[in-house]
């Protein structure tokens, strides 16, 4: 025990003893420091408004904490992952990513996961979000027409993935079991034009990518992280064609990206866009600017933001390339709006070349 207090002491003494520039190194020792977090008292009492991707609950307008109730259930059910494509998807909510859950930090949230009557098996919601054990895997774990209830504050602010943690985990996720909890910091966060939701997840099946039918799961494959699908909200197209996203010129857009994994990181990357802000990881600080590729962890997230200036298709991809063209990791953000043609113009393409060769 002696070793490492002997080591912080000599630490401190020597950022003191580089510095005539004590100021700085003692405010950022301070603003660094690991804070104490204390549940506020609870006024009044709410249910949480849940939507299913790509679309985000309104921001929270409150200036207290309050008790939020989020009604989730866990519902087992055969769906499109592509075009001739089924998959039996375990989700939260009935829909892959699951439902976005919107609180405020400090917030008492009352979580209440039914396990639809339907299901095969039980399931139960670890959420990042929670300081506890588990993040509530072992108080929701849940039989087939049950229901368990836990609650817990949200402590610290950020946009955090939820899962379902029932044994196996890897074929609870791999079946479509995530989705993303946005706990607000209590000073809110800028407002924006747009929010969307997207979540990057891959798919294992028996059959190879494109291969008609109801695909059952498949663990060799999942296990060697070779997936056929690697898709954002859930299945091929999710944000493309007349599911693609909209917005104007001139507008603000933050999308908030999360991968429920189960295996691979994305370089998530919108082709003919610059993110002005990252807030790297799904923290609460803007850790770098002028970003064309972020990193989302398996079960992490990150929240990106930019300005659209000129009119055209957006197109979004994980920047592992093959994923995108191959996989199915592409979605689309329409803009619309008067063009800018000092920012981006048209000239001429694919003409005869005049120049001589050199
Ligand atoms: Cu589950």
């Amino acid at each position: 025990m002696m070793k490492p207090v002997k080591f912080a002491t000599l630490g401190a003494a020597a950022m003191v003893g580089i510095a005539g520039m004590t100021l700085v190194t003692r405010d950022r020792v301070a603003d660094d420091s690991i804070p104490v977090r204390e549940a506020p008292s609870i006024r009044g009492e709410e249910m949480a408004v849940l939507t299913a991707a790509p679309n985000v609950p309104a921001p929270i307008i409150r200036n207290y904490a309050t008790k939020v109730i989020v009604e989730l259930d866990a519902v087992e059910q055969t769906m499109r992952l592509a075009d001739g494509v089924d998959y039996t998807f375990w989700t939260f909510g009935g829909t892959v990513p699951g439902s976005f859950i919107r609180v405020r930090e400090g917030d008492l949230v009352e979580f209440r996961m039914k396990n639809h009557e339907t299901s095969t098996v039980a399931h139960n919601i670890d959420l990042h979000a929670v300081t506890g054990p588990g993040g509530g895997a072992e108080a929701t774990l849940t039989a087939p027409g049950h229901e368990s209830t836990f609650s817990f504050t949200a402590l610290n602010p950020g946009l955090y993935v939820y899962h379902c943690a029932t044994a196996p985990v890897g074929i609870h996720i791999a079946n479509g079991m995530y989705g993303l909890i946005l706990v607000e910091p209590k000073e809110g966060l800028p407002a924006v034009d747009r929010e969307f939701y997207v979540m990057q997840s891959e798919f294992y099946t028996k059959g190879a990518h494109g291969e008609t039918g109801l695909q059952p799961f498949d663990m060799a494959k999942a296990v060697s992280e070779n997936p056929d699908y690697v898709v954002f909200n859930g299945s091929v197209g999710a944000l493309l064609g007349d599911n693609r996203l909209h917005a104007n010129t001139g507008e603000t857009i933050r999308l908030y990206v999360g991968n429920g994994g189960p295996n691979l990181v994305s370089s998530f990357h919108v082709i003919g866009e610059i993110f002005d802000n990252v807030y790297g990881e799904g923290g609460t600080m803007i850790s770098q600017k002028n970003v064309q590729t972020t990193l989302v962890p398996a079960g992490g997230s990150a929240i990106v933001e930019f300005r659209s200036e000129v009119p055209g298709n957006l197109i979004m991809v994980d920047h592992a390339i093959f994923r995108a063209f191959n996989k199915g990791a592409l979605g689309m953000i329409e803009i619309s709006g008067a063009e800018n043609q000092i920012v981006f113009q048209h000239r001429e393409a694919n003409v005869p070349s005049a120049r001589s060769a050199q």
